[in-house]
């Protein structure tokens, strides 16, 4: 029976970088996840009778949301419900399905690489039927919604079973129970050369991906273990836990410190990786060399064409403002498009949907292609062993052979983390008002191009979205960018990417913070960081 329930508005739901991310308390408010999600329905039209994809990372509060989602789901027209055993789905994998199945959409219930558990994050987060996360345009509209919604519709019904495959009905809306796992591999089997990669392992080419008791765990395993021969234990960390075993589902040096340490021991395996809280990021390690997630896209852009899904060649690249201008000196040499959007993998989206750009990636750890609609952790690291397999040569080799036909782009992040909202405001603020008085100006050897507060202009649908980064660029291929992230939970988190560009290949071997250092201490001074802040360091650098 479908009843209507009353509610009042909340007045924080506004979707930031990639949805609604929340404490888990402040999504166990009363109506607090309900209001959310019927916001979403209300800012959609024409879904009647048509499939939802629902599906989660696993984390603590995911399964009873999933319930919620259907019973609402159910009470508001959708003919189909597609979730997820055990609630289980990748963001990779959701957008997959959602394409697959033609889909009217999909809900994917995710903090990402944020921690889980009962006092930790939570989120929701709508994709259209492309598979790719909602545009701006929905996500205003959905945050318009949830300042006057009133009331939502739900049936009252008992719980699916989450945890066997099947169908069943619930307020004449089907639900089918899927594999989260087949559709998925089976398209990464499609776009790469299982056979040459199962060939490579089988000589002894040493394969470890860490997995952060995350949603990656039943995927690597079939693919990495089952697929690909790769030895039982080549997974680290393969059951999707609710709390992540208490550590940060964040596949970088901070977080993957054991993997990064064992990838530099003298004993290391060839390549290792690790994913994310729902799969979309990926971290690449080489024996002794980490590769940048900058770097990671224009070497996989370079040699995309030794996988078969890509033998045809790109159509173009596109990266996120703050990501380095690596992959750019690629697309120069291969002669086609580039684009630079903000951050936030929704901006990709129009690209590949008019095939303008075939591979894209951030400097968050995200890569990806228009495979799906959103970044793809496992297709990274799967690309990765495709040319590793076809190259016959180590990661480190192909690295320094890219930095020396293309030149090296040192590059660096420095997050401070859970500043004071109105400390970090002001920051961005008074950076802003120094703008036009920047360029021109030298600072010892650094002499300011241009400086600007990054603006978007989308080619395909000519939407505009202004204040994405303040951008200081130097003569020489040289930029310091500062923005507040979108996708913290509490305070504000101030980033600060530093970029320089080396083309001289026997100054490649420079430790990376070295490189840049005049820019480090230089990013500070012109925005007043340690003083505004009150920190004396950042709290992680990428
Ligand atoms: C999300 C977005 C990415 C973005 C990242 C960091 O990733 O999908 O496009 O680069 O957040 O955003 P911010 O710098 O605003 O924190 P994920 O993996 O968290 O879904």
């Amino acid at each position: 029976m479908t009843k209507t329930v009353s509610t009042t508005p909340y007045g924080d739901q506004k979707p930031g970088t990639s949805g609604l991310r929340k404490k888990v308390p402040v999504f166990q408010q009363k109506n607090y996840a309900e209001n959310f999600i019927q916001s979403i329905f209300d800012s959609l039209e024409g879904f009647a009778g048509k499939t939802l994809v629902i599906g989660g990372d696993g984390r603590f509060y995911n399964r009873d949301v999933i319930q919620i989602a259907i019973k609402m789901a159910a009470a508001n027209g959708f003919g189909q419900v597609l979730v997820g055993r055990g609630g289980i789905l990748s963001t990779p994998a959701a957008s997959n399905i959602i394409r697959k199945y033609k889909a009217f959409g999909g809900i994917i219930l995710s903090a990402s690489h944020n921690p889980g558990g009962p006092t930790e994050d939570f989120g929701i987060k709508y994709n259209t039927g492309n598979g790719g996360p909602a545009p701006e345009k929905i996500t205003d509209a959905i945050f318009a919604r949830t300042k006057t919604i009133d009331a939502y519709k739900i049936v009252e019904a008992d719980d699916i079973n989450l945890d066997m495959e099947g169908e069943s009905e619930i307020g004449g809306m089907t639900v089918t129970v899927i594999d989260p796992v087949a559709d998925y591999a089976e398209l990464m089997e499609k776009l790469f050369d299982f056979p040459a990669i199962r060939a490579l392992i089988s000589n002894g080419f040493g394969v470890v991906f860490d997995a952060m008791s995350a949603v990656t765990g039943p995927y690597a395993k079939e693919i990495i273990e089952n697929r690909l021969g790769a030895p039982k234990g080549s997974v680290l960390n393969f059951m999707p836990l609710p709390d992540f075993g208490g550590h940060h589902p964040d596949p970088n040096l901070v977080h993957a410190r054991a993997l990064y340490e064992e990838m530099m021991s003298e004993n290391a395996p060839d390549f290792g990786a690790a994913s994310d809280g729902d799969g979309d990021r990926n971290l690449i390690i080489g024996k002794g060399m980490f590769v940048t997630p900058s770097d990671s896209l224009a070497m996989l852009a370079a040699n995309a064409h030794l996988a078969p899904g890509y033998a045809r060649g790109l159509a173009g690249i596109a990266r996120s403002m703050p990501t380095s201008g690596a992959a750019d000196r690629v697309a120069e040499k291969l002669g086609i498009g580039m684009y630079e959007t903000p951050t936030g993998w929704k901006f990709f989206g129009n690209l590949l949907d008019e095939g303008m750009a075939t591979i894209c990636g951030e400097e968050s750890a995200g890569t990806g292609s228009n495979h799906v609609r959103e970044k793809d952790g496992l297709w990274a690291v799967l690309l990765w062993l495709n040319i590793l397999a076809v190259r016959g040569e180590s990661v480190a080799e192909i690295s320094r052979q890219h930095w020396a036909s293309y030149g090296r782009n040192y590059y660096s992040r420095h997050d401070y983390e859970e500043v004071d909202a109105d400390a970090a405001n002001a920051l961005v603020a008074a950076l802003r008002e120094k703008l036009p008085s920047l360029p021109g100006t030298s600072f010892g050897a650094l002499k300011v191009e241009a400086a600007d507060d990054f603006a978007y202009h989308d080619p395909v649908d000519h939407s505009v979205s202004d204040h994405q980064g303040i951008r200081i660029l130097f003569e020489g291929g040289s930029r310091i960018v500062y923005r507040l992230s979108g996708t913290g939970t509490s305070g504000a988190t101030l980033r600060v990417y530093i970029e320089r560009y080396e083309p001289d290949a026997s100054r490649h071997d420079i430790e990376t913070q070295e490189a840049l250092a005049d820019l480090i201490t230089l990013a500070d001074e012109i925005a007043d960081i340690r003083t505004r802040t009150g920190r004396d360091a950042p709290s992680v650098i990428t």
